[in-house]
């Protein structure tokens, strides 16, 4: 039994799009508010049984092709100390901020000479993704995740989610860019450890979130932020795809093209064709993997697949919209050169209303409704 969702990310053109959804374990989901109404954010994380049960949930309802583990891109900067707790009504809190020299002194310290407790304290994770593993279809396929370092780096710099004016971390990148650019490396190496540690634990595909991609100028992207994506993507093994999904791709498609990852994911805000062209005209060539891109190095002008891109808010519009949308998207993917997985353009919002989210993984599943 082949993994279309395997395939799709290694470049082979399946015979449908497969389909996942981004944020498809969470609080759209009655069973998962269930659990959550009994117990705290953290320990849901931190409990490989529940995880476990949460990563499952949606795979119960719809016909998806991959599951991907329920964690959190904030699991990392907790562990390197920074405290963090999630706030009823204010979402992710840390106790400590980097905004300083010493501030990244401590953090450079604290993976130096304690990595392995660091990674200790992330170890949960490969339990939820060892237990998942064997739960999952044959042909379906398990994601790991992480944030991409700046993505990570504007929640440790504020200290909290500032629904994407991060005003403390752009000004950093003008005051220092020096000390962002050695936080940003920091972040890499941790990842870098986190992400080989999910592959050994069964990760068959890894997604980097630049949720924040849109809060820099293309310039600081290119000189701040891709560096450390770069070096993410080449230390981890070539036969495993890496998502990069930059949110604003938009203003940076050059960029992530140059990040190395197999696969571009796509917001909502881009037409895919508009993607798909403007690829093509800058000279990049569908690849397939195996031709040892990340050894190559990350000049090689190739993309094995692309991902996305309907617009989550799209799901609240009813029945014919969100199959007039998915149907549109089925017929770009279907006449492209490249492989395509059909995603949502960010993730799915905690309003999302069930059924549309089953109209959406039908249709591409080619399955009927039961
Ligand atoms: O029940 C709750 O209140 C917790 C809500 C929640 C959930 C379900 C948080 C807190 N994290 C998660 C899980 C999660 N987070 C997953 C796995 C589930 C899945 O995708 O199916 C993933 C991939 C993430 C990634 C994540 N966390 C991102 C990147 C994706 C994106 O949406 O751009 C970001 C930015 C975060 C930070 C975060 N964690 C949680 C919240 C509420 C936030 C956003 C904070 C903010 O407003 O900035």
């Amino acid at each position: 039994m082949t993994k279309i969702l395997l395939d799709a990310a290694r470049g082979v053109k399946t015979p449908r799009p497969p389909i996942w959804m981004m944020r498809q374990a969470g609080r759209y989901l009655p069973e998962y508010m269930d659990i959550r109404g009994k117990m705290d954010t953290l320990t849901m994380f931190r409990t490989p049984r529940v995880a476990e049960e949460i990563t499952l949930q949606p795979l119960r309802r719809f016909p998806l092709d991959a599951a991907i583990i329920y964690a959190d891109i904030l699991l990392i900067p907790d562990a390197l100390g920074q405290g963090l707790s999630f706030l009823a009504g204010e979402g992710p809190v840390f106790d400590r901020t980097v905004r300083s020299r010493e501030d990244l002194a401590r953090l450079r310290a604290t993976w130096e000479n304690e990595a392995p407790q660091v990674m200790g304290r992330l170890a949960h994770l490969g339990e939820t993704l060892e237990r998942v593993k064997p739960r999952l279809g044959p042909e379906q396929t398990l994601i790991g995740f992480a944030g991409a370092p700046w993505t990570v780096a504007c929640y440790m710099i504020e200290g909290r989610g500032t629904q994407g004016e991060f005003i403390e971390a752009r000004k950093l990148a003008w005051k220092d860019p020096g000390l962002l650019a050695e936080l940003l490396d920091l972040v890499a190496d941790v990842t870098i450890s986190y992400l080989q540690m999910q592959i050994s634990a069964g990760a068959e595909v890894l997604q980097l979130f630049e949720s924040w991609g849109l809060s820099l100028s293309q310039r600081m992207f290119r000189d701040l932020c891709l560096p450390a994506v770069q070096k993410v993507i080449r230390a981890l093994p070539p036969e495993v795809p890496v998502v990069y999904f930059v949110n604003g791709v938009s203003a940076l498609l050059g960029e992530a093209v140059e990040s190395g990852a197999e696969v571009l994911g796509i917001d909502w805000r881009v037409d895919l064709e508009d993607a798909i062209a403007r690829l093509q005209k800058s000279g990049v060539r569908p690849g397939v993997i195996g031709t040892q891109k990340k050894k190559e190095g990350i000049t090689s002008q190739q993309i094995c697949a692309l991902q996305g891109n309907l617009d989550p808010i799209a799901l609240h519009a009813g029945q014919k919209v969100v199959l007039e949308q998915t149907e549109r998207l089925l017929y770009v993917m279907n006449s492209s050169p490249f492989a395509h997985i059909f995603n949502l353009g960010h993730g799915l919002r905690p309003t999302t209303p069930l059924e549309a989210v089953g109209w959406v993984a039908h249709r591409v599943a080619g399955q009927n409704q039961p």
